[in-house]
């Protein structure tokens, strides 16, 4: 039943050495956006990483882009309040999104995030992949599901990250993959691989690298 989803293959050497010299190159924050208005111009290939408030988006994009303080992550939840914009080079934007599933969010703030993140999902021309991060140590929640139904409904290629992967044994990592790959299933419009991450190890790193590098 599950069978459609796998984890991602290392990236062969051509596509890591890609990916290494594109995130090897300068990166800079471009800006915080918090209106369709304030995007910059879409001049190249875009990647968002959505997912739950403290799933580590921020993290994430901190480990690819080797900065430690590029994209600010904290333990505070519902820190990420914009729509962050990193540009590699002028080749790539990183785009980093406010977390959802934030409990003590306000109702009028969310709806206000969900209206814009409908808009941007829908209307980025240049938006090539949406990663959606899904914290291996809980797997698919409820408000991810909502957020898959979104992505079904665009016509953004989208793919499940599992981030944290260090903070879990082999066997609850095993778990959860199956976890993840039994509620893909329910969404067939997913990219067929899934990454595993680590962005306090380095799992998955490279090959994510190599995934934004020589996408077209
Ligand atoms: N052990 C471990 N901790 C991580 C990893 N990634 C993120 N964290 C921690 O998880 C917390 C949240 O990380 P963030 O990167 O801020 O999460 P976020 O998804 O950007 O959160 P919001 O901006 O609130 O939506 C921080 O304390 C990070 O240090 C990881 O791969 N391993
Ligand atoms: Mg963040």
């Amino acid at each position: 039943m599950s069978l459609k989803f796998t984890l991602t293959p290392e990236p062969d050497l051509e596509a890591r050495e890609k990916g290494r010299l594109l995130f090897a190159g300068p990166v800079t924050f471009v800006k915080g956006v918090v209106a369709m208005s304030g995007l910059p111009p879409a001049d190249r290939l875009e990647v968002c990483f959505a997912g739950r408030s403290n799933v580590g988006k921020s993290s994430l994009i901190n480990a690819l882009t080797g900065r430690k303080t590029l994209a600010r992550s904290s333990n505070t939840p519902g820190r990420t309040q914009e729509i962050n914009y990193f540009a590699l080079g002028d080749e790539r934007y990183l785009v980093d999104l406010p977390g959802y599933g934030y409990a003590e969010a306000p109702v009028a703030i969310v709806a206000k995030w969900q209206a814009l993140l409908k808009q941007y999902l829908a209307g980025r021309q240049t938006l090539r992949r949406a990663f959606v991060l899904i914290d291996t140590r809980h797997g698919v929640k409820a408000v991810d599901e909502e957020i898959l139904t979104l992505l079904d409904r665009s016509a953004v290629t989208y793919q499940a990250v599992l981030t944290k992967a260090d903070k879990v044994s082999r066997a609850e990592r095993d778990e959860i993959i199956e976890q993840v790959k039994g509620a893909l299933v329910k969404h067939p419009a997913a990219y067929p691989e899934i990454v595993v991450t680590s962005s306090e190890k380095g799992d998955g790193i490279e090959t994510l690298r190599a995934i934004i590098a020589t996408m077209e």
